[in-house]
């Protein structure tokens, strides 16, 4: 990968993946995709070329890769699960007639194509202790059925036209930089600026609630190594389970205190969230990412901690 598409570069994992992207491939063209009114700023809009590009416009997509001649394209465009529960056909749109606008442009232009999974795309089904990587995904979310529909269309580019579709399943994602919007896992976020800020923090999940959560250096370092993967050694492509730690809102609580006794939490229970998050796995097994493509993390809950407290204390206090 050489020129790459970032779309949805202002979000979340795009603000970051832009900049690991510039910083590590070496001679690459790295282009931030945005839409009117999430615009690049600071190091983000200096360091390399912006260009508006909304995924429910495929034409707007190819003017882009031609222009840049893009070979890897990053699809981040997605509306989170529960803000996508109050907009499934926004949801849907954004997330599968999107997906098949990059697919098109991919096939005609020969790109690579990321489109991240999500733990998301299980349900109550599924077995939910070490979730194997193949098993039962009949998820009961919008966000859910857009994650298993991107996972088999992927596939189906794949199989049929020969587009290098590749994917992790990303687990609940906790970074200092920008703050997600509206996932089931973002309180495991909100929780450390509260902690930081020394307010108490109204957790919107209940005691006993575990999901699979990751740090996001480790999260980035999934998307490039799997594009960066040699093909010959992957089995799976869309999508693969990646994992790195597991915890409830106790645990990440008592983690907290650890450098803030005082720190206080209280219960305020979001139903929509909750119902969503008690569909999903407690904890994934990884092991054919581990196998295929070399997929290891660096972070757990200890060293994540201490690394959160001491950037949001830079940028907060
Ligand atoms: C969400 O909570 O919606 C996301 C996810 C796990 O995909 N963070």
């Amino acid at each position: 990968m050489t020129n790459i598409l970032v779309i949805g570069s202002t979000g979340q994992i795009g603000s970051e993946l832009t900049m690991k992207l510039r910083r590590e491939i070496a001679g690459s063209t790295v282009v931030a995709g945005y839409i009117p009114g999430a615009e690049p700023k600071g190091e983000l809009k200096e360091s390399g070329p912006a260009e508006i590009c909304n995924v429910c416009d495929g034409s707007q997509i190819a003017d882009i890769v031609r222009k840049y001649d893009i070979d890897t394209i990053y699809n981040l465009a997605a509306l989170l699960s529960a803000v996508a529960e109050r907009k499934p056909l926004m949801a849907w749109d954004i997330q599968m007639n999107g997906l098949i606008n990059i697919l098109e442009v991919a096939r005609e232009h020969g790109c690579a194509v990321f489109t991240p999974s999500s733990i998301g795309s299980f349900g109550p089904g599924t077995p939910r202790d070490n979730t194997p990587q193949d098993t039962i995904q009949r998820p009961t979310s919008m966000y859910g059925v857009t994650k298993v529909a991107t996972e088999l269309l992927s596939d189906y580019y794949f199989h049929k036209y020969g587009v290098d579709t590749r994917s992790v399943r990303f687990p609940g994602l906790i970074s200092y930089t920008t703050l997600p919007g509206g996932g089931t896992t973002d309180y495991a976020v909100d929780i450390y600026y509260s902690a930081v800020k020394g307010e108490e923090f109204a957790c919107p999940l209940a005691a006993g609630t575990f999901m699979d959560m990751m740090y996001m250096p480790d999260a980035l370092d999934a998307a490039v190594k799997i594009m960066q993967a040699d093909p010959a050694k992957l089995i799976h492509r869309n999508s693969f389970n990646i994992a790195s730690m597991s915890f409830d809102p106790e645990i990440v609580c008592a983690e907290i205190r650890k450098h803030y006794p005082d720190f206080r939490m209280r219960y305020e229970i979001d139903p929509v969230r909750q119902t969503i998050a008690d569909s999903w796995p407690n904890r994934m097994d990884d092991s054919c990412a581990r196998a295929e493509w070399g997929w290891e993390p660096s972070y757990d809950l200890a060293s994540m901690t201490g690394d959160m407290i001491l950037h949001l204390k830079e940028k907060l206090l």
